[in-house]
């Protein structure tokens, strides 16, 4: 086999795929203090930004030369005394104004993803609303989270991405946004993980829950066949895009959904995963650079054609 990849440009033909700026997907944190840049001590170089200071620290990545910021994934810090037990709080969260302030800067230079989940802003911490025994009430959090995209959806957002895991979200999400005429396609979380790789998150966006864990509607680690029966499921009720996560754990299912649906399908780089390429990195033991585009190339080979990861900014330029 060696002659059929001797030389460079036949080595090349062995890939059927290229990473492009189009392919990353930038997660941020936003607040309502303006102008605020907090560093997240739980993930280097990434900050808190207010819906105003956002605009300002995106536009050399949105307008430089080459590869460029084509997407983000937008995610709300709200005030903890303004959170309630339903998540009614979302008329109030700080993904409104940066969807505005975003689109009169940006217009369609910039894909807007918003992540739909009431873990950000229910005061008990968890994806959804509970019933007064701390189970789940699936009808009441359905509803709140279509009613979030909606509200979302009114001030701009491009993609609406639930993350919540609730069983007959995105029907729920799809009816209501239909109802309204708003044609804004949904990016579903379908196969994510009760992984123990979301802490730093839950630091930077203050959404761990208050008791107990999510074992109750996140996927067990071993679900294969839930996994790919969630994705079915999604694309069965609309989901025009669904997604695996965390990613480099998962290349497995990654690959088993890609082989049976027909939608794009994307992949979280979640952040514990973006910790431990930094750690690495830092003990030595890899390049980041290196070990970044190995597992961004990873994803490409396992079928994503979406890749949500925090390195979005030092790839556009070591791509
Ligand atoms: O980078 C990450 O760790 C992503 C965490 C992820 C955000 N969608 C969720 C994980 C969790 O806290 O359970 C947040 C849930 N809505």
């Amino acid at each position: 086999m060696h002659n059929s990849y001797k030389h460079p440009t036949a080595r090349q033909w062995h890939s059927d795929h290229s990473l492009r700026d189009t392919n990353l997907v930038y997660p941020i944190f936003v607040t309502n203090t303006p102008d605020e840049k907090t560093l997240i001590a739980s993930m280097p170089v990434n900050f808190r930004y207010g819906y105003e200071r956002v605009v300002e620290e995106l536009k050399p990545l949105v307008n430089r030369e080459g590869n460029r910021l084509r997407s983000l994934m937008i995610f709300g810090v709200l005030e903890r005394e303004l959170k309630d037990p339903e998540g009614n709080c979302m008329t109030s969260s700080p993904v409104i104004k940066t969807l505005q302030n975003l689109k009169k800067e940006f217009k369609d230079k910039l894909l807007l993803c918003v992540d739909i989940c009431l873990c950000g802003y229910t005061d008990h911490g968890h994806c959804g609303v509970l019933n007064s025994d701390g189970t789940i009430n699936l009808e009441q959090s359905n509803q709140q989270l279509a009613q979030m995209a909606l509200l979302y959806a009114r001030h701009g957002a491009d993609v609406v991405a639930p993350s919540d895991m609730m069983d007959g979200r995105v029907h729920a999400i799809k009816s209501l946004l239909a109802q309204y005429s708003f044609k804004v396609p949904v990016l579903s979380y379908s196969a994510k993980f009760k992984s123990c790789l979301y802490g730093p998150f839950r630091d930077a966006a203050d959404s761990a829950p208050s008791f107990g864990d999510r074992a109750a509607y996140q996927l067990p680690i071993y679900g294969r066949d839930l996994a790919i029966r969630a994705a079915l499921r999604d694309v069965q009720e609309g989901a025009d895009f669904v997604m695996v996560k965390p990613g480099l754990p998962y290349l497995d299912i990654i690959r088993e959904i890609k082989n049976i649906v027909r939608v794009p399908l994307a992949v979280y780089q979640v952040s514990g995963e973006y910790m431990m390429l930094h750690q690495a990195a830092a003990s030595g033991a890899v390049d980041l650079k290196s070990a970044v585009l190995e597992t961004m190339e990873s994803f490409l080979r396992a079928g994503c054609t979406i890749i949500i990861t925090y390195f979005t900014p030092q790839l556009l330029d070591w791509m």
